[in-house]
């Protein structure tokens, strides 16, 4: 039976889903999940990040997320409930902005890897850089001035690419590197997303970017989804020909390469241009129109919605992607999401039952106690001195530290999600803290919006196999609409969806130009 088979590379581990597509047949045949710092500790990470000194520097090991793809074909030849041989197609996703930096000898070495010997042995030599600056890094807000004087502001730049200048986007990251590390930018021969390094490993050469990802680094102008030259100039040096090339998300790239099919004995299946997990996403939770929006909780906290025209923030804010069904997305990231929740958590020594115990038995709207979460450097509201800040909250007081995360995360996403444009009265909601029905219903009270989940949690590796048979038919010969593709896997799990209560709701709505009123006055202390 026809397979498809998406990945899914994120900020603390790679995920793997496997989809069985055939007449009167849909269904999820296998799920798998390798967590990095567990996996393969030899790299050093830390939530899947390098450790570093400097609190604005965050970079993580492209070796190590080339090990996890291939560990994970492995453990699929042996152990996965459906047979390798019928895999017709293959995508992924990964986290975004984040930049893989090879030298001359990648070409090479990716067209003839050795199916005997394993992957890593192999590309020891095809790095520029050796590390990877990921979305966590804030390092480069000096390169963000200078790109946004050098194409005529910020409203320009937004204007262009969708984004101001973004710390985390790859274009001011890829200036850094070149002011920085001259020599070792003038041997970079190719600079690779996430996604387009992974894609290029299973296809044994370059794969080129689409552009849900490639939005996310200030370089590509929206409107005709190619490098815009005035942005790329800005940036670096002989910046274009180092980049790949952008296709339409749909596209074959390519087919996976004697290394794939020798070692596992996979087929020479087709695979389909790699996104960010966020755009991944928004196919994984059924967000092929205009209309709701998705909140994932993940290691950030995302807030999306699919939008026909690109409505670019005017405040800056959020960002408009590109979509993998050729339209746009909205998009607001928040850095403290799933660390965030943890810390509150392990600072009163509690796991995820006594969280939501916590969260049961403290009242909604805290009393008045707010927290602004900002334990890392935040990027919504920009904020680069990391700690969180707090009124009228009692430092001891478990239940309400517990409940002060949860209701400033949710506040903040309301508030900072308004320039979208988008009436919200369903959220898709999505990541690992989805799971925990307390957390929603705060969510539901501070839209007052319902509150969906999905059957199959995974929605980012969902969206890859789900775009790999999307775009594996349309090649056929035989194309499935969007609306079929998401109706046949994104199912609201019986039982769980979570409605607003009514006073909550209330409470949350005199709350939030209070919590507006106090993050602005933080924001005035800090500058
Ligand atoms: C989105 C962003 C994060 C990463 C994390 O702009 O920076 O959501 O994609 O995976």
């Amino acid at each position: 039976m026809p397979v498809f088979l998406g990945f899914d590379s994120s900020t603390q581990g790679l995920t793997a889903i496997a989809i069985e597509v055939d007449e009167g047949v849909r269904r999820v045949v296998w799920q798998h999940v390798l967590p990095y710092d567990q996996t393969f500790p030899q790299y050093g990470t830390r939530h899947g990040v390098l450790p570093s000194d400097d609190p604005s520097i965050a970079h993580s090991s492209p070796a190590m997320w080339a090990e996890a793809l291939d560990r994970m074909m492995e453990i699929a030849a042996k152990n996965a409930s459906f047979d390798l041989a019928d895999v017709v197609a293959v995508s992924g996703s990964a986290q975004q902005h984040g930049s893989v930096y090879l030298n001359a000898t990648a070409t090479k070495t990716l067209a003839t890897l050795d199916p005997s010997r394993p992957l890593s042995a192999q590309i020891d030599g095809i790095w520029a850089r050796p590390t990877s600056p990921i979305w966590m890094d804030t390092s480069t807000s000096e390169e963000c001035a200078a790109i946004t004087r050098a194409v005529g502001g910020a409203g320009v730049l937004a204007r262009l690419t969708g984004s101001r200048a973004f710390e985390r986007f790859t274009g001011p990251q890829i200036r850094k590197f070149a002011r920085e590390e001259p020599d070792a930018y003038t041997r970079t021969d190719r600079i690779h997303l996430v996604s387009s390094f992974l894609a290029s490993l299973l296809v044994g050469d370059h794969a080129p970017l689409e552009p849900g990802d490639a939005s996310g680094m200030n370089l590509m102008s929206l409107a005709d989804r190619r490098w815009a030259p005035v942005a790329v100039e800005a940036t670096a040096e002989h910046l274009a020909s180092k980049l790949p090339g952008i296709v339409p998300s749909w596209t074959v790239v390519g087919r996976l390469s004697p290394y794939w099919t020798g070692r596992y004995g996979l087929p020479p299946a087709n695979v389909i241009a790699w996104t960010g997990d966020n755009p991944s996403s928004l196919i994984g939770t059924g967000l092929v129109r205009e209309g709701s929006v998705a909140v994932s909780l993940g290691t950030s906290d995302t807030i999306f919605g699919a939008m026909d025209v690109p409505r670019v923030d005017p405040s800056g804010t959020g960002h408009v992607f590109g979509a993998p069904t050729g339209r746009y997305m909205g998009l607001t990231c928040f850095a403290n999401g799933s660390l965030a929740r943890e810390r509150v958590r392990d600072q009163f020594g509690l796991d995820w039952t006594g969280f939501a115990h916590a969260l049961r038995e403290s009242p909604a709207g805290n009393g008045g106690a707010l927290m602004l979460p900002w334990f890392e450097p935040e990027i919504t509201p920009r904020v680069q001195e990391q700690g969180a800040r707090t009124r009228n909250l009692d430092s001891m007081d478990a239940r309400a530290n517990v409940r002060a995360v949860v209701e400033g995360q949710m506040m903040a996403m309301r508030r900072h999600s308004w320039w979208m444009g988008v009436p919200i009265e369903t959220i898709h909601a999505t990541g690992g803290a989805a799971v925990t029905r307390e957390i929603l219903q705060i969510m539901a009270d501070v839209f007052d919006a319902e509150v969906r989940v999905f059957d199959v949690v995974n929605s980012t590796a969902l969206g890859a196999a789900l775009r790999a048979w999307h775009a594996d038919a349309l090649d056929a010969g035989t194309p499935v609409s969007w609306d079929e593709v998401v109706d046949a896997f994104v199912k609201p799990a019986a039982g769980r969806t979570v409605l607003p209560v009514r006073a909550h709701a209330a409470i949350y709505a005199a709350l939030l130009p209070r919590q507006a009123e106090f993050e602005a006055n933080q924001l005035n202390e800090r500058r």
